[in-house]
């Protein structure tokens, strides 16, 4: 393999920035994921300036407001977080389903990362395992994927 021309982004942010866009229902737990985002990205050496952070109401919400970011062209990536509780939420396929699907949409609409940070959980106490407990922090490893996808895309145009 190592004749073989290999592309992988690294984790080192440069220059890069990002959008953290969250959403404000389950605040509890979104806020844990915002804090994991933040302090991912801090450790791997950004700079606050280097990140935003956008909040909308609901996950519902996420697919429009991350369109517009990408269409900015204000930012290499962004990292999508919310929380979907089954539990409390009737309506959990069409919310779960169209954010999933509508932030993968804007991210191969506009070739800008969307790292998917949504918690969808039957209960609350799996959202809570995935927001920085026992099951790590969903917002800091999409904050790490979000560096990675930056950085191999921009290997990819060189
Ligand atoms: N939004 C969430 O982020 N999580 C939920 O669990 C949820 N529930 O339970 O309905 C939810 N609903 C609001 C939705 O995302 C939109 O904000 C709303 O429909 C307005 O567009």
């Amino acid at each position: 393999m190592d004749a073989i021309k290999t592309l992988e982004g690294d984790l080192q942010v440069r220059e890069l920035r990002f959008a953290i866009l969250a959403s404000r229902f389950n605040e509890f737990i979104v806020e844990q994921l915002v804090r994991g985002a933040v302090d991912a990205l801090r450790r791997h050496g950004a700079g606050d300036k280097q990140m935003e952070i956008v909040r909308v109401p609901g996950a519902y919400d996420l697919p429009l407001v991350a369109r517009k970011l990408a269409l900015s062209k204000r930012y290499d990536a962004i990292v999508a977080l919310g929380a979907v509780i089954k539990g409390a939420t009737a309506h959990f396929d069409y919310v779960a389903g169209e954010c999933a699907s509508g932030l993968a949409r804007v991210g191969n609409d506009t070739g800008i990362p969307v790292a998917f940070g949504v918690l969808t959980t039957d209960t609350i106490e799996q959202a809570i395992e995935r927001a920085g407990t026992k099951a790590g922090n969903k917002g800091a490893d999409a904050a790490v994927t979000a560096i990675e996808l930056a950085n191999l895309l921009r290997r990819i145009e060189q």
